[in-house]
Order: C-alpha cells, then structure tokens, then sequence
C-alpha cells in the first residue's frame, strides 16, 4: 500500500504534515484520534488533509484505540489512533497490549512534550515508550523531523506483516512543529526484520500432506493466524478436499462456517464437547495460525496427546513454545494451505470418524439455557436467526455473553467476529463496533455486550450518535459480572464479592436475592442510551423478544436493546482452568 507520492516541487511540510501526509500515502481513511496540548500540530494537519482522512472523535482514547482495532480487525487494514501525551497516551495503553495479544495491525500516534523538556515530568509528560515497551511489536520516539517518513514506512510495515501487531510512535511537540522538505521514499532500515522467507518448503508440505494420507481420525485447529493471512477460503478448500473436520479458536471463529457438518465449532474452556473430544481422541491435529493457549488446551501435558502435531504459524517463537510438534512449519499459513491443496490426497477411510463425531455432535449440543424467562443463549440464537441473510459484523464484551456469542452466533465468514481474545479487555465491544461499522457503513455491526462490560465505554454511544454510526447494541443483561459469578458459585462455595453491579443494600449484593424486580433494576440503560441520542427498549418476556430485535436491527442510528437475563445460569461446557478433557462438566 505504501506509494511513493512525492511532492512536486520541493516544498517545506511540517512534521506534523509530513505525519498526516504519510498516513493518506499507506492508504488510511479514517483515524480515531483526541486531542490535547501536545497534539494540536496533528490534529491541525488532520484538517488539512481532511478530504482523504475522517477524523472520528472518540470520547475516551480506549474507545478510539479500541476502534481502531475493530477496523482493523474487520478490514484486514491497519487501525490508526491518536492521542495527546500523558493521560491521553496512558489511555491507549490497554488497547495496545489488547492489539499485541491478539495480533492485530495497530498503529498508535501520540503527541509527546518537547525535545528540550523529555525526562523533566514535564506538564503532561509520561515515557510511554517505556511504559509500552513489552506490550508493542515496535516503538518509535522521534527526535528528529527527518526520520518522520522513514518511521512511519517502518511502521505501517511492521504492523502489517509476518505477525501483525501494534506500533507506537510518539512524536514531540517540537518535532511536529519543525520544517523540513521531506523525502517520502526514504529507505527503511530493518535490518533484522526479514518476514518474507517465512514460507513452507516443498518437503515440509509433502511431510504434511503423508501425515494426513495416513490419518484416521485428523482435527484441524485452526486460529486467528488463518483470518489474518486471509487463509479461510484455502482452509474450506482443504476441508473440502480431506473431509477433514475443523475446530476454531476463538479468535479462528468465523475461518470455517459454523453451519457446515465438518465445523466441530469453537474448542478449548468453554468450547463444545465435541471438539474437545474430537482433539482428545485425535491421531493427528493440524494447528494452524494457532498458539496453544492455556484457555484452549487445559492442561498442556494432557492436550491433544494421542496424536501427531503439525504445527504452521508465522511466529516461529510460537513454534514449540507450549506444546511441541512432531512437524513444526514456520510460514504464512496462506501460502501453506495452498501449496498443500496442490498434492493433498483424502486419507483413505474417514466413515469411522465421522461418524463418531456426528454422534458426539449429537448428544452433547450447544444448550439454550432453562427458565421461563429470556436466556442468554437463546436471545443470542434468535439474533443469529434473524440476521442470517444480513451482512452482518459481531463485536462482543467480556464474559459469558462473550463465550455465548462464540457458541451460538453462526458465523459463516471471516472478520465477522471481533474478540478481545487474549487480553480478554471489558470495554472491548461497543468501540470495536464503533470502528467496524466506520469501515463498514453498509454493514450491520452489532455489539452482544454485557452490562459489566458495556458500561466500561459506555461514553462511545456520544461518539455513534454524533459521528453518524448506527452501532446495535445488544445488552445481555443480567445485573452482574456474570463469568466472575460463576467462578465464585464453581469455586468459591457461592460467595459473592463484589460481583452485582446494583446498590450495595440491595439483598443480591450479598448473594440474598433471586431474580432482581424490574423496578431494582440498575442502571437504566434505556434512560442512559436515549440520554445519548440513542434509540432503547427493555424486555424481559420471551414473547417479546423477536419483535424487540427486528425493532433494533431495523432502527435507523445507534440503538440499546436491554435484555433481562437471569445471572444463575453458567456457561457450558466448561473444562476447569488447568483441567483436562476428562474434567468437563457438561451440567
Ligand atoms: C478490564 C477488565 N476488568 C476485569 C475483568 C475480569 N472479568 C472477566 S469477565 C468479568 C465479568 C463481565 O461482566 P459482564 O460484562 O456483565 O458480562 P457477563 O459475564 O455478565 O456476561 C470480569 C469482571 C476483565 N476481563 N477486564
Ligand atoms: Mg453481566
């Protein structure tokens, strides 16, 4: 994407220009950026070039980091954000570290106090630099107006190959301000950052496509490493091709269509019994753009340990990080999948196997929850029913609406589904919405949040309303920090600290009451949305419940649809944290 876009005659640009100048260069169209002291240069320049940029106006730097990221991880193109020095730059921190558990293309712009002040806990100074240092893929402060359009090559480069992740760059004040005739192909200089070898070999691939001729019972795992590197139609094709079934992590969730009888849906925590059996039992699991994390695999030593183990990821410090491989492949997982599509050959009798898992399938399904009332799941499910023919982007909170989301949602395509995955950041939903449907205007973009969750950047329903960007919001809730409830009912004996989310004599606040009245209800969130400029309705009764979301998909601007939901339901499966497959509780 990067152009060479030189100007014509040789003008003087300020660094700040010159900064602005370079992101239209990359292909930027829109920025999430709050302004202070220490970046009104950028901001000024942000005007200038207004034509070819949309600044969006967060209300807090989280929500524009977050946005950020919810373009990004919808478009497949990196997501810009800015903010001022100090508690504006402190504000991207999260976002940051988010971006870097989860590998996404994240470019973060502060403004930083002067040159001549740096070190002196200057009027809004913080090294955030240094505060970032283990949390970014790359970090850039500059110090002198001319390395600006080398920087901001390097960074865009960074950010979007081998494994994505997020750059910080911060730029003084005074760099903003200096004048300089700027050289927009300035060479970058990495000299230890070479991602383009990073390619199977011939034999690796024939060592694959053997180990699957000979399988028996095979399970692709397939990660978020096959949504970056655009590998999903390479991996259908695959699936296609073998018959072999597939399990997605959380961050994988939309790789393979949900709906398909070989999807084994999510794995791991809370992911389906049959996936975990399915890995379990598995001779040989192929793991694709995956990390065997501790929410996937339980108990390290125990997963998947009956098999063989091709591992492929871009990373090779994933590679034999925390489960070796008998075939470990360092590449693009794209390139790989189509070299292997090339020679692969079904393995000769899968009936057995599939047959098995259709008969897991089964018996232990995804449930929709008990009660006469509205569940989670269930509104969930209803949701996904009535946006089946409708393009539609989900982005979620934390918790178990999250993992509800993952289970019942039947994604079919890949960046439909955006998860604060690895970092596992409340908060996450509304502003990632937020950027998805910035970058995607034609799109339905729903947030399914929960009321811990949403109300951590609540403040963005300003930035939906007054930035024109009709976000749906999808409340599930139920009055607690209900995954934190469950572990105290799971491990705690049921005591609860500091996990309802109403007034503390209220009797629930001490695990007294049953079903809160709708008069304790706290807090009003239809009053909270319309205050916003946002359109809202409150159901609690089933009967109510497809009407309220044809109201809200329908609705024309950001809406809150507050759904009542119970807080004794868990979510199921759930293999305990360090357990293993054979620990799964199923009630
Ligand atoms: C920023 C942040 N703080 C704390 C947590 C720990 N945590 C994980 S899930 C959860 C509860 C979330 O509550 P809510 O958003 O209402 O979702 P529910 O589980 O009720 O569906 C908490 C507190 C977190 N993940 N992120
Ligand atoms: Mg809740």
């Amino acid at each position: 994407m990067a152009s060479t876009t030189k100007p014509r005659t040789a003008v003087m640009q300020s660094g700040s220009d010159i900064l602005v100048q370079s992101l239209v260069n990359h292909g930027v169209d829109t920025i999430f950026a709050y302004p202070g002291g220490a970046s009104m240069p950028l901001h000024q320049s942000l005007t200038v070039f207004k034509d070819k940029i949309r600044t969006i106006l967060p209300r807090h730097e989280q929500g524009g980091g977050f946005a950020a990221q919810g373009y990004a991880r919808s478009t497949g193109r990196p997501g810009v954000c800015m903010a001022t020095s100090g508690p504006g730059a402190t504000n991207l921190v999260t976002c940051i570290a988010d971006a870097k558990l989860d590998s996404i293309p994240l470019v973060a712009i502060t403004g930083q106090v002067k040159t001549a002040v740096i070190g002196t806990d200057a009027f809004q100074e913080t090294p955030i630099v240094e505060v970032c240092r283990g949390i970014t893929k790359h970090h850039y402060l500059v110090t002198d107006v001319k390395d600006v359009t080398r920087i901001m090559r390097e960074a865009f480069h960074i950010a979007t190959t081998g494994r994505p992740g997020p750059v910080l760059i911060d730029m003084p004040k005074d760099v903003q301000q200096a004048m300089i005739v700027p050289d927009y192909d300035a060479p970058m200089e990495l000299p230890g950052y070479h991602v383009e070898d990073r390619v199977a070999r011939p034999e690796q691939i024939a060592q694959v496509a053997a180990a699957i001729k000979r399988s028996k019972r095979p399970v692709i795992y397939a990660g978020g490493g096959v949504i970056m590197s655009g590998a999903s139609d390479e991996l259908r094709e695959l699936v296609k091709r073998t018959g072999i079934p597939v399990t997605m992590t959380l961050m994988g969730l939309g790789a393979y269509p949900n709906d398909d009888p070989l999807s084994l849906d999510m794995l791991g925590m809370h992911g389906s019994v049959y996936a975990n059996y399915a890995v379990d039992q598995a001779d040989l699991l192929l793991a694709f753009g995956v990390r065997f994390d501790d929410r996937v695999t339980g108990k390290v030593s125990e997963f998947a340990k009956h098999g063989k183990i091709v591992h492929i990821d871009i990373d090779p410090s994933e590679i034999n990080k925390n489960k070796e491989a008998h075939i470990p492949i360092v590449s693009d997982i794209k390139f790989a999948l189509k070299e292997l599509n090339k020679l692969v050959e079904a393995p000769e009798d899968l009936d057995e196997w599939h047959a098995q898992i259709a008969t897991w399938k089964k018996s232990d399904p995804f449930k929709l929850g008990k009660g006469k009332g509205i569940s989670s799941q269930l509104a969930i499910h209803e949701l996904s029913r009535l946006t089946k023919d409708i393009d539609t982007i989900i982005a979620v909170g934390v918790g178990q609406h999250q993992m509800w989301a993952a289970q019942h949602y039947q994604l079919s395509r890949p960046r439909t589904f955006l998860s604060s995955s690895g970092l596992g950041t409340m908060g996450f939903g509304l502003p990632a919405a937020m950027g998805a449907k910035a970058a995607h205007p034609d799109k339905l973009v729903i947030d399914i949040d929960g009321d811990g969750s949403f109300v951590m950047n609540i403040q963005e329903l300003a930035t939906c309303f007054c930035e024109k960007l009709p976000v749906k919001v999808l409340l599930l809730n139920n009055q607690h920090l209900g995954m934190v409830v469950q572990w105290e009912d799971r491990f705690h004996a049921g005591n609860r600290a500091h996990t309802y989310l109403g007034p503390i004599d209220h009797p629930e606040a001490v695990g007294q009451g049953d079903r809160s009245a709708p008069s304790s209800r706290y807090p009003d969130f239809v009053s909270i949305a319309k205050g916003f400029g946002c359109g809202g309705r409150y159901v609690r009764e089933r009967s109510e419940l497809e009407d309220a979301l044809k109201e809200m998909i329908e609705y024309d601007g950001p809406y809150v649809l507050d759904v009542e939901v119970p807080y004794q339901e868990h979510v199921l499966p759930m293999i305990p944290a360090g357990m293993t497959v054979r620990d799964l509780i199923k009630e």
